[in-house]
């Protein structure tokens, strides 16, 4: 099925006070999402992957490995990766539901280190990309980190949380302090709800 952009969950100016404006959103999902999506479309128009999911075309292109699939990989998971981020963040959001505080301290020994470990990943990925809370195949929580739009789903993991790490995330917000915008990410953007909902 041919990709369509998504609105917001949220109003462009809802999570303003909470370090992410108006102008960002406007720029990151109003112009580069829809680009993935225009671009994705362009691109798979009369290829086997017409009418496939997006999860399909993903992991797909990605396991054929082939150079000619890259842009229709590239496009693909971007749109899918830009979904995910918006949901996982929210204005307003509560505190962290009790069953992913206990998941979180079971595998990192506390939220505080979950939250380094994955601050630290964010800040270590060099150039653009994301860093994620994932499900491994295996059930457990890992932190990981991946370039361009490579996602969890290419390996097969189910991405709990992902933040983006391309310079058009946060630099009209932070400037190149990539380390701040994660960390204002984590303690004032997460919708820790929906990432509960993932488990
Ligand atoms: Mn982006």
């Amino acid at each position: 099925m041919a990709f369509s952009l998504p609105d917001l969950p949220y109003a462009h100016d809802a999570l303003a006070d909470l370090g992410m404006s108006a102008e960002t959103l406007e720029f990151h999902h109003d112009i580069h999402h829809k680009a993935y999506v225009d671009n994705g479309n362009k691109l798979i128009a009369g290829t086997e992957w017409e009418g496939k999911s997006v999860e399909d075309i993903i992991t797909g292109t990605y396991q054929s490995g082939a150079v000619a699939q890259s842009g229709i990989f590239n496009n693909a998971s971007q749109h899918w990766n830009h979904v995910q981020f918006w949901e996982m963040m929210g204005p307003g959001t509560g505190g962290m539901p009790g069953e992913l505080e206990k998941a979180l301290t079971e595998s990192f020994g506390s939220v505080d280190k979950f939250k380094e470990d994955f601050a630290a990943a964010g800040a270590g990925q060099f150039g653009s990309g994301w860093c994620w809370l994932v499900k491994d195949k295996d059930g457990s929580l890992r932190v990981t980190k991946t370039e361009n739009g490579v996602n969890p789903l290419c390996f097969g993991q189910t991405a709990l949380l992902g933040c983006d790490v391309w310079e058009h995330s946060y630099y009209i917000d932070f400037r190149n302090k990539r380390p701040a915008y994660l960390s204002n990410f984590l303690e004032k953007l997460v919708n820790w709800d929906n990432v509960a909902g993932r488990m």
